[in-house]
């Protein structure tokens, strides 16, 4: 069938809006027609040219929300008319991975996944008889897309396309990693690096979970009212502090934090996350993705002295299992997340989503269709 979608032909080019070419499903594939997409930062990364995996020409996007139009062979768990949320990490509930309960990263799909193409080595995408390669396994910023069955989750169905998509991604990222990565208990000090679509999230998250102190940490001034609202109870700027960050963040949170959250990318802010934890028992949770290459350094004593550097991918979730309670958390006010969605653009003006978000403008632009 001919779809419109954005692909992404180069590296640090605007995406093309145009009609490709979409094959049905496949065995224990479903055809999607995604309703609306969020663009995350990590869509920038990868288009950017800065992600090791990044692979041209490709359709981006991995936080949408939608409606199956089709299934093929073999596929159970879900049929068309059902709305579901794509998922980058996917849940066979069959692997080493997704049966040690250890991890969310199930490894059913990740070789092909990876390398751009769906479980039996080609893409569904083409344009003049040239593949496409698929994005994260998920490939929303296509009208149409095709997913393997295991990496969709099934959620109500009166829940809007246009914010929940954003579950997709940023929010579960966000609230889960506070849930499932750190365990953040009632009473603790919190510090947040970075307030913007994953930041509000932890923070949103961490108000959930009872935490007292929840300093927020971002280098732009407008993001101090919106993470106010959100939950911090303390918002600091890195440019306005006299000396050295960590020490002012250690006497803020009264001796340290018991959780930290990198959601930048920063290499050198994740080593202040993991510094201003609190001797003997702070934990640092990396979130943000840096650059290709990259390196964290710290002096090994701060990890001998009790502090733990974590990461956490997709908040820690299992996406078939606990998506659609957080799409439930949504419906019944648990969690805000209209506001963190300041703009909403068709697809056609795609490109203005990244000029936004490079210019520091939006938290979360979402696309519809
Ligand atoms: P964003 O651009 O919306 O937010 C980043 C925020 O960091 C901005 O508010 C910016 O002003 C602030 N910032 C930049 N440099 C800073 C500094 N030196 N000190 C303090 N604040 C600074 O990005 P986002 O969508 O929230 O994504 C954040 C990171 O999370 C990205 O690296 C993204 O790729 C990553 N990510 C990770 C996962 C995961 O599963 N681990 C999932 C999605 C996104
Ligand atoms: O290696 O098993 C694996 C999965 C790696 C993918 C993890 C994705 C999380 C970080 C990227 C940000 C996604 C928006
Ligand atoms: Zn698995």
């Amino acid at each position: 069938m001919q779809v419109k979608a954005a692909v992404a032909y180069q590296a640090a080019q605007p995406l093309t809006i145009e009609t490709v070419e979409l094959a049905g499903p496949r065995t224990g594939e479903v055809l999607v027609e995604i309703k609306a997409t969020g663009v995350c930062h990590t869509d920038a990364y990868t288009l950017s040219g800065a992600d090791p995996e990044g692979l041209f020409p490709a359709i981006l996007g991995h936080e949408g929300a939608g409606i199956v139009v089709e299934v093929g062979p073999g596929v159970t768990s879900v049929r068309p008319g059902d709305h579901v949320i794509p998922l980058y990490t996917p849940e066979c509930r069959q692997c080493e991975y997704c049966l040690s309960r250890k991890t969310n990263l199930c490894q059913a799909i990740r070789t092909t996944q990876g390398r751009g193409v769906m479980p039996d080595g080609t893409s569904r995408f083409s344009v003049a008889g040239e593949p496409v390669f698929h994005y994260m396994g998920t490939s929303t910023f296509a009208h149409y897309t095709v997913l393997p069955e295991i990496a969709v989750a099934k959620i109500r169905e009166d829940a809007p396309f246009e914010k929940v998509c954003y579950i997709g991604c940023g929010v579960t990222t966000g609230i889960g990693a506070v849930i499932n990565t750190a365990r953040v208990e009632p009473g603790a000090n919190v510090v947040v690096f970075g307030l913007g679509g994953i930041g509000l999230n932890v923070v949103q998250g961490a108000r959930l979970a009872g935490a007292d102190i929840i300093v927020g940490v971002d280098i732009n001034p407008a993001r101090r009212e919106l993470a106010e609202r959100f939950g911090i109870t303390h918002f600091v700027n890195p440019k306005e502090v006299e000396g050295d960050l960590v020490p002012y963040l250690v006497n803020l949170t009264k001796g340290g934090a018991d959780y930290s959250f990198e959601c930048i990318g920063n290499v050198d802010v994740m080593r202040q996350a993991l510094e201003c934890c609190h001797k003997g028992w702070g934990v640092s949770v990396i979130i943000g993705v840096a650059g290709a290459g990259q390196e964290i350094r710290t002096r090994p004593f701060q990890l001998v002295t009790g502090r733990v550097w974590k990461g956490s991918a997709f908040g820690g979730a299992r996406g078939r299992t606990d998506v659609p309670k957080i799409v439930d958390w949504y419906m019944e006010g648990k969690i805000n997340i209209d506001d963190l969605i300041t703009h909403v653009l068709p697809l056609s003006e795609i490109n203005r989503a990244f000029e936004l978000m490079h210019a520091g403008q939006s938290i979360r632009t979402v696309i519809t269709f």
